[in-house]
């Protein structure tokens, strides 16, 4: 039977890109996201161009019942996976942290943090039980590089890295691999969900810039994914050619 890929926020910019990439190469996909008319779509489009055997588990990363019913589920239906996307996430505003909203500020550490731990914490065990499978965890520059207005976000990005870098020491006498991927600006729904539907302020954040495209990012993980057992990539990071730091992009390319 052909690998089997978790991937939650699969419905949406890496995410999908993400599924997409992995169907052209055979795997079996259990998609995972809150909205259910976006993964119904997204997993059909999926079977159409690739005939890709993909299920759907609607999942609110946040909800820990929902979690470990969804995981349940998915390792009863499909097995236990070879490759777990940790996907989902989001950022809230972009504001000095005193005027943050704790309603935002709550969003990004549930989903991020806690949603990323709770997912990783339901399918390890039977990752470990047969010894093999790949946790690919979707950090950020901005877990790297702090920048103005997004202190908790750059926060949640940096404990990405850090608990990806703990489990790589728990799971050291198995064969089980961790990465964390670190993306610079990536053109997606990003910008557009962090400053809460406003899509022309979403739209100045790439203006001018040759941003990353998710199909970008989908190729490293596949690149990621497909190395020998031997090889571990811990941690990848990838920048768009005019960008130094998380969020120091260069607007005024030299022609
Ligand atoms: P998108 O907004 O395009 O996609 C986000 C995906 O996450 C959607 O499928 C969304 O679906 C899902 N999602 C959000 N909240 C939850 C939740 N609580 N439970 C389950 N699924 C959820 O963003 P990107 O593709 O850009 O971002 C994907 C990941 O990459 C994030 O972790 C982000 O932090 C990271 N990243 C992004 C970069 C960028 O510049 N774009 C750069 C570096 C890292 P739904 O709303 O239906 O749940
Ligand atoms: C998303 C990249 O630079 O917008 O993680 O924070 S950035």
């Amino acid at each position: 039977m052909s690998e089997l890929a978790f991937i939650t926020g699969a419905t949406s910019g890496i995410g999908r890109a993400t599924a997409e990439a992995l169907a052209a190469k055979g795997y079996r996909l259990a998609l995972a996201a809150r909205n259910v008319e976006k993964l119904n779509d997204t997993a059909e489009d999926l079977r159409m161009k690739y005939n890709a055997d993909v299920s759907v588990y609607p999942l609110d990363v946040r909800d820990r019942d929902a979690v470990q019913a969804t995981a349940a589920a998915c390792l009863a239906e499909c097995g236990a996976p070879d490759v777990l996307v940790n996907d989902a996430g989001l950022a809230r505003g972009l504001e000095p942290y005193e005027e943050t909203s704790p309603d935002d500020i709550e969003q990004m550490i549930d989903t991020n943090i806690r949603g990323l731990f709770l997912v990783t914490r339901a399918f390890l065990p039977a990752m470990l039980s047969r010894n093999s499978g790949h946790i690919v965890n979707l950090g950020s520059t901005a877990g790297l590089y702090a920048y103005a207005g997004a202190a908790v976000y750059c926060a949640t990005k940096a404990a990405v890295k850090t608990f990806s870098d703990g489990i790589r020491i728990d799971v050291i006498d198995s064969d089980i691999k961790v990465t964390t991927i670190q993306p610079g600006i990536v053109q997606t729904n990003f910008s557009e969900v962090r400053f809460h539907g406003d899509k022309a302020r979403a739209a100045a954040v790439y203006e001018g810039v040759d941003a990353l495209q998710a199909e970008d990012i989908a190729n490293v993980i596949v690149f990621a994914v497909s190395q020998p057992k031997r090889v571990q990539l811990s941690d990848i990071v990838i920048m768009a050619n005019q960008q130094a730091t998380g969020f120091m992009v260069s607007k005024k390319k030299k022609s």
